[in-house]
Order: C-alpha cells, then sequence, then structure tokens
C-alpha cells in the first residue's frame, strides 16, 4: 500500500506559502500516484492561484488532490503515514496527539523555504524530537546542491515549455490581447513587491531605443505604477504607453498560466520563493526580488543565488547580471538602474544562452517531490 500523505499549510501573506504547498502536493499526486490531502486555512488566497477551488468547501477533490478547509477546533481525522507541515506551521494539537497514539507513529516533515545558502545542506534533513510527545520532526530544506531536497520543477516541465514555444505562443499572446513580437520588441513580464528602484527601472525602458512591452500580473506594483504613470486607475487589461514602453496590466493566473507567460517572455522579474524557481525553469534571463527580512537577511539569499548562477560565468556577463540583480533589491553599493539596465541589454546574447544552459543544469539537481519521497519513506519503513 503507497503511504498517505497529510500536508498543512498556514498562508501568512502573498502567494508563496500556498503556491509551493499546491504545486508540491499536485506534484505527489500526479508523479507518484499518492493519496494526499491538502489543510489550507485560506480558500480564498488559494483560489487565486488556482480558480477551480471553491472557497466555501469543506473538502473537494482538485487535480487529483483532496483539498480540506483547515479550521478550528480542527476535523477529527485519522493522521496520514506522512505528514507535511509548510514552512513551520503549528499542526493543530489534537492532530498532534492523534499522531502520537499511532502504534507506528507518521514520518513528521517540517519543509522549510528555499535558499541557495550553504548552510542549507548541513540543516537539510536534522531530527527535532517532540518536547512532550513521542514524536520526531524533520527538517527538510529545498536547495540547488544534491545534499538538500532539490526544487519543485515536475520532470515534463522542458518538453511542455519547449512544445508551447514552438507552436501555442500567437494564441497565446492573442488570448492576452496582444500580437506576437515584432522582431526587435522585448516583453518583460514583472511580478514584484514594491520597490523604490521601479521608477528609475520604467524610465529606462521609457528611454529604450526599441519597443519593449512589460507585462504586469495586477498586486502590489499597481500603486507605483499609477504614481509614474500618472494615472488614477489602472486595472487588468489596461495598456498605457510612455516613450518605447507599453505596459499592460494582466488578471492574475492560475499557476499553469503564469509558467506559460514566463515561457512567453523574453526576460522575467520574479519574487519570493516559487516564481524564481519557475522563472529558472523557464530557460529565459530572469531578475529575482528576494522576499525582504528583517536584517537584510534576504540580501544573503540573494547573494547566495547570484554565486551560484553566475558561477562559471564570463565575467562582463556575470556583472551585469549581479548589477541588475542587486540594484533591483536594494544592495547598498549597486549601480544606478539606468546604468545597470543599460549593461544588461549590452550582454543580452549572452545572458539569454546561459539562461538555457542553467534551465537544463537544475534538470540535473534532485527534484523536491522525489527526495521527499525517498526521506518519508526511509521513515516509516
Ligand atoms: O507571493 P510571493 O511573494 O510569496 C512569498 C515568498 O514565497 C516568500 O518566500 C514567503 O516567505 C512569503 O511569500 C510568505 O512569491 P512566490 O513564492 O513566487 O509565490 C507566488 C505564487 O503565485 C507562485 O506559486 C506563482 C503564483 N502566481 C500565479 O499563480 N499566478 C500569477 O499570475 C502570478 C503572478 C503568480
Amino acid at each position: 500500500m503507497r503511504a498517505s500523505w497529510d500536508i498543512f499549510c498556514n498562508v501568512i501573506d502573498n502567494y508563496g506559502d500556498i503556491g509551493v504547498a499546491w504545486r508540491l502536493a499536485r506534484g505527489l499526486a500526479s508523479e507518484h500516484g499518492l493519496a494526499v490531502r491538502l489543510w489550507v486555512d485560506d480558500l480564498h488566497a488559494f483560489q487565486r492561484i488556482w480558480p477551480a477551488v471553491d472557497p466555501d468547501a469543506e473538502t473537494q477533490r482538485c487535480a487529483g488532490v483532496d483539498v480540506c478547509a483547515w479550521r478550528t477546533p480542527f476535523a477529527d481525522v485519522a493522521p496520514a503515514h506522512v505528514v507535511i507541515e509548510a514552512f513551520g506551521c503549528a499542526l493543530p494539537d489534537s492532530y498532534l496527539e492523534a499522531m502520537a497514539s499511532q502504534s507506528l507513529p507518521p514520518a513528521w516533515i517540517n519543509l522549510e523555504y528555499l535558499s541557495a545558502e550553504s548552510w542549507v545542506a548541513a540543516h537539510h534533513g536534522l531530527p527535532s524530537p517532540h518536547p512532550r510527545l513521542p514524536l520526531t520532526k524533520y527538517f527538510f530544506f529545498p536547495g540547488y546542491t544534491p545534499e538538500t531536497g532539490g526544487l519543485l520543477i515536475e520532470p515534463g516541465l522542458p518538453a511542455c515549455r519547449d512544445a508551447f514555444r514552438h507552436g501555442a505562443t500567437t494564441p497565446f499572446w492573442r488570448q492576452l490581447g496582444l500580437e506576437p513580437p515584432m522582431p526587435d520588441e522585448l516583453r518583460v513580464s514583472l511580478f514584484a513587491y514594491e520597490n523604490p528602484a521601479l521608477p528609475a527601472l520604467l524610465d529606462a525602458w521609457a528611454a529604450e531605443a526599441r519597443p519593449l512591452t512589460c507585462l504586469v500580473p495586477e498586486g502590489r506594483v499597481i500603486p507605483q505604477l499609477k504614481a509614474w504613470l500618472k494615472e488614477p486607475d489602472l486595472q487588468a487589461g489596461d495598456v498605457a504607453e510612455r516613450g518605447a514602453l507599453r505596459l499592460r496590466i494582466l488578471p492574475f493566473s492560475d499557476q499553469d498560466a503564469y509558467d506559460r507567460l514566463l515561457w512567453a517572455c523574453d526576460l522575467n522579474f520574479v519574487r519570493g520563493e516559487d516564481s524564481c524557481v519557475r522563472a529558472q525553469a523557464a530557460a529565459r534571463p530572469l531578475v529575482w526580488q528576494a522576499y525582504p527580512q528583517a536584517g537584510r537577511a534576504h540580501w544573503d539569499k540573494l547573494d547566495a543565488l547570484l554565486a551560484r548562477y553566475a558561477d562559471g560565468l564570463d565575467r562582463d556577463v556575470a556583472q551585469a547580471v549581479g548589477d541588475l540583480w542587486r540594484g533591483w533589491n536594494g544592495v547598498p553599493g549597486a549601480p544606478t538602474l539606468a546604468h545597470s539596465w543599460s549593461a544588461w541589454r549590452c550582454r543580452q546574447g549572452g545572458i539569454d544562452a546561459h539562461a538555457r544552459a542553467w534551465a537544463a543544469h537544475l534538470g540535473t539537481l534532485g527534484r523536491l517531490t522525489d527526495t521527499l519521497v525517498d526521506f518519508a519513506e526511509n521513515k516509516i519503513k
């Protein structure tokens, strides 16, 4: 009998918690044929990234996963064989007691945030005994080396991406209300947190010699765009033009359609965790905005990913990538956005080629679904 899995997700803010939990749940069900229940405390946030979700249903089946509303008091259910708490969300007390009362306690795993930092490998898989109950929780770290849990990239992604690029981009653009790009046009997607560097980037884009279309899913940067454009209102479907720049606001889409946007664009600005991995797997250049953290810890995360991403790159290409990423993240000492954008443009050919090579390299690292299944099955043997 294959093990049953419970994944718990507490939505704190943004879409990263539910984005990762949902991608993991779907992957475990579709790639490994596992019985997966996903417990989510905010089905409205979930519905934003997966519109088929009914926010009022207590239980529902979506993409082969049993989606359950996580309520207080918690439902009286038997624990699964494997229990994943996403990002340290505390499990309900009654569920923990039920886990402890099993003759063979479940494998209990805390899925941590992704980081390219080197300390991750040393912490991956470490146990933490419960202070009172006969249970041990294990820390599971996604990461960029074989000593970590790997990345959430499904095995079929490269083939789907390449098939899309070879035949489906024109209908995709038309669905968004756009013609396919002109030969000298650059298409950029922009998914970002509020960012003091945004006006300087928009100025640089407006001053481009060639047309640049920027596609912005509805979200946290809209107030800044309104201020820069001096437009009182901006909604999905709206288009604004300033110099060479055409800005188009997109409705927030489901996770799979967002992947297609990343595949279709020449450059993707992404943020947080999941969109960053998906943009890398898109085999196109990216600019990453790390989730801002207290004590500027996100700058260490940024440098760690940059160090891996730019390893072995031609010096000028690495500099152009690093300067734009650091400037976008407000790292002190980074050149101005105007300067780093123009340097990035000059090196674009090398950056494009690297993005393809990097995506292929990611395919040689471990896949999170596989490493997690191996890890959990070892614990319940
Ligand atoms: O939304 P985020 O900023 O999430 C963040 C980070 O994960 C951060 O590390 C975490 O600490 C914080 O949340 C709580 O960025 P992220 O991780 O890229 O998640 C966005 C999800 O939304 C991702 O799964 C892709 C999805 N998405 C869509 O489904 N449709 C869209 O149109 C867009 C723009 C995104």
